[in-house]
C-alpha cells in the first residue's frame, strides 16, 4: 500500500471546492487515513516546497499557499500516488485533462488547487512533515473488496 499527502490549496478552498475535490478522490476509492484543515505558516509551507527555493515562483509559491486556510488529506491505496496524480492533472490546468480537477476547475499555474505527492518516497516524507502520528487512522473498509482485488 502506497500513502500520499494531497492539499486543497488556498484558492480551492476560497471557491468552495473542499467538498468537489475530496469527492473526486472518494469516488476514486482511495482511503483518506488523515484529514484536517489548518493555516499553513511560512516554516512548513518552506520546508514543504524547499526544492523549489530560489526559482522565480519560490516567493509567490509560499505567499500563495499561506494566503488562506487549506485542508490536506494523507490518503492510501495501491499505486496511490500514480492514481491520486492523475486525478489530480498535469501541473500547468490548461495542460490538465479534461475530468481531472485542474482540468476542470483551473485556468494558471500559481493557481493550479491541488498538491499531490510525486513518488512514494516523497508521499511518506510529506505525511511525517504535515501529520502527527496519532492523527493517521488504520481501519478497514467493508467496501473494499468491491475496490481492491
Ligand atoms: P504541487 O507540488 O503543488 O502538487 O505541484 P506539482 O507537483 O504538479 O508541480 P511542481 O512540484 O513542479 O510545482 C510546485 C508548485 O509550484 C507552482 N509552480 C510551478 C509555479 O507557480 N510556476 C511554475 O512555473 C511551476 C513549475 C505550482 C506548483
Amino acid at each position: 500500500m502506497e500513502r500520499t499527502l494531497i492539499i486543497i490549496k488556498p484558492d480551492a478552498v476560497e471557491r468552495g471546492l473542499i467538498g468537489p475535490i475530496i469527492t473526486r478522490f472518494e469516488q476514486r476509492g482511495l482511503k483518506i487515513i488523515g484529514m484536517k484543515m489548518l493555516q499553513v505558516s511560512e516554516e512548513l509551507a518552506r520546508k514543504h516546497y524547499a526544492v523549489h527555493e530560489g526559482k522565480p515562483f519560490f516567493e509567490p509559491l509560499i505567499e500563495y499557499i499561506t494566503a488562506s486556510p487549506v485542508v490536506v488529506m494523507a490518503l492510501e491505496g495501491p499505486q496511490a500516488v500514480q492514481a491520486a496524480r492523475k486525478t489530480i492533472g498535469a501541473t500547468k490546468p490548461v495542460e490538465a485533462e479534461a475530468g481531472s480537477i485542474r482540468g476542470d476547475f483551473g485556468m494558471m499555474v500559481g493557481r493550479n488547487l491541488v498538491h499531490g505527492s510525486d513518488s512514494p518516497e516523497n508521499g511518506e516524507a510529506e505525511i511525517a512533515l504535515w501529520f502527527d502520528p496519532s492523527e493517521l487512522l488504520s481501519y478497514e473498509r467493508v467496501i473494499d473488496r468491491w475496490i481492491l482485488e
